[in-house]
């Protein structure tokens, strides 16, 4: 099967190129590498030191003796991405390629029409390409749990049949979503299903949960090939993060009450997925919704995970409640449906202390890259416009006693990761109550 995957430069789609082609599937990849140059907005960077997308394809190639064509461009400009799909002839379109921190899109005004203009244009865009060009193509596009929100009801996948006033009919689930960028999302989705509808084009809308871990087997094969670990405020997933911040001995930042509850699942569970949905493409004029996630949890039931594993890696781990600085159900019902993948043949990967042992040792690996002042938010849903951290030379990290003995190199003992995240969070306590 020949696969387009956009947005192949960044966490999901890396990891799912590698694993499209490793499968004997012919695999594309577009990007505008625009992801590397929002880190340099920030100021951030992913834990682990990626290289550059042509140096990676090149090392796969050594390594495997498959090729991946690159195409360079943005998705938002029509004739780069309609030559992408007249060019590579895809059986399948696999859509990472949008904005997709929460955070980020809640930055100020300009960051949040940034977001859906790339987002819904994107989208759109690539709905065009595919009714002239390539109509029998599958688009697999990447949308969110997050679309639904914290309803006090069961979520469905992606459709619910009501009883209204004596008649009943099969409807879109309602959408809640909690950020611009979640937004987009749901205009994406609507989008799609219109495009279906009078168009006949056949898609699936991958609603996924929240993704965490770093390897896959493919990735695994050399350090060169190395994915994004992303773990500052505005990029980086709240597992990832809590991971980083216990081998950095960092209180983990669990907002607010801490019982916002998300479906989640292992990134070799995400490239699975969409081989799935690839193998099994929609009909012609169906939209399709998967809930993507194989596990759900609390906020607060991952820091104790990660507590509780920290601890058996000698490493000492204090949870941390800071005012939520997002406005979301800190206490919530929350049973979303998830069986559409496994029926269709996904065996999950569940969240072990094995996996977090691991997640942890990869941070301690590189902790000399990790940055303390990325730890605690700073981007509050309250407000219309926040400000941005400028890039400023940093110390290496110090290493808590603890984290020396799983690692065994040297670091300083001192704890002053502490002292900054009091001092921050007294700070972040007053914008907030301001
Ligand atoms: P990412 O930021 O790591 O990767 C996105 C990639 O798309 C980047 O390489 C970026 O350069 C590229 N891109 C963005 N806009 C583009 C444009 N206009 N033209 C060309 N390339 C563009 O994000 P990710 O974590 O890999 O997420 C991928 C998709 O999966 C997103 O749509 C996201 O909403 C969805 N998703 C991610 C998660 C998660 O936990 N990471 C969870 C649910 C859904
Ligand atoms: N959280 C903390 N502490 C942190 C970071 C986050 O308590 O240090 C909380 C957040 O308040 C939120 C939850 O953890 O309640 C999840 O936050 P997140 O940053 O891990 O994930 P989110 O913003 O929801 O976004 C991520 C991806 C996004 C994807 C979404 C799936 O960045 O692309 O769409 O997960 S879902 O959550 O199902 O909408």
């Amino acid at each position: 099967m020949r696969v387009a995957v956009l947005g192949g430069d960044g966490y999901c789609g890396w990891a799912t190129a590698l694993y499209l082609s490793k499968r004997g599937h012919s695999v594309a990849i577009a990007d505008n590498f625009a992801r590397r140059q929002w880190d340099h907005e920030l100021g951030v960077q992913t834990l682990t030191p990626i290289r550059p997308l042509s140096d990676r394809l090149n090392v796969w190639q050594d390594l495997t003796g498959e090729t991946i064509e690159l195409f360079v461009g943005d998705v938002t400009e029509y004739d780069f991405l309609s030559s992408v799909i007249q060019g590579f002839e895809p059986d399948a379109v696999v859509h990472f390629a949008e904005q997709r921190a929460a955070p980020y899109s809640m930055i100020d005004r300009k960051h949040a029409v940034f977001t859906q203009v790339n987002n819904v244009v994107g989208t759109l865009n690539l709905l065009f390409a595919l009714r002239e060009f390539q109509p029998d193509c599958h688009l697999v596009k990447l949308g969110t749990m997050g679309e639904y929100g914290t309803p006090n009801i069961d979520i469905e996948e992606g459709y619910i049949t009501i009883e209204h006033n004596g008649r009943r009919d099969t409807v879109p689930y309602p959408k809640q979503p909690g950020s611009f960028y979640h937004l987009s999302k749901v205009h994406d989705s609507h989008n799609i299903m219109f495009a279906c509808k009078v168009w006949g084009l056949r898609a699936t809308d991958l609603n996924q949960g929240v993704v965490y871990g770093t390897t896959t087997d493919e990735v695994a094969l050399s350090e060169a090939l190395i994915n994004r670990f992303d773990y500052d405020d505005v990029f980086g997933t709240v597992l990832n993060r809590f991971c980083v911040q216990a081998a950095i001995g960092y209180p983990l930042t669990v907002y607010g009450k801490g019982g916002q509850t998300r479906g989640f699942l292992d990134i070799r569970d995400t490239v699975r997925c969409v081989e799935i949905a690839c193998l099994n493409p929609a009909a012609r004029g169906e939209c399709r919704v998967f809930n993507q996630f194989t596990e759900q949890f609390s906020v607060l039931d991952l820091a104790h995970m990660v507590q509780t594993a920290g601890e058996k890696l000698g490493l000492t781990v204090e949870v941390d409640h800071l005012p939520d600085p997002r406005v979301e159900a800190e206490e919530h019902y929350y049973n979303a449906k998830h069986s559409k993948l496994i029926e269709l043949g996904l065996e999950p990967h569940l969240l072990s202390d094995s996996l977090l042992d691991s997640l942890m040792n990869v941070a301690l690996k590189y902790r000399d890259r990790v940055d303390p002042a990325v730890m605690m938010p700073r981007i509050n849903w309250r407000q219309p416009r926040n400000e941005r951290r400028v890039q400023t030379s940093r110390e290496p990290v110090p290493v808590v006693e603890a984290s020396l003995q799983v690692v065994g190199g040297s670091g300083r003992k001192d704890n002053g990761n502490r002292g900054n995240s009091s001092n921050a969070r007294s700070d972040l306590k007053g914008k907030l109550e301001r």
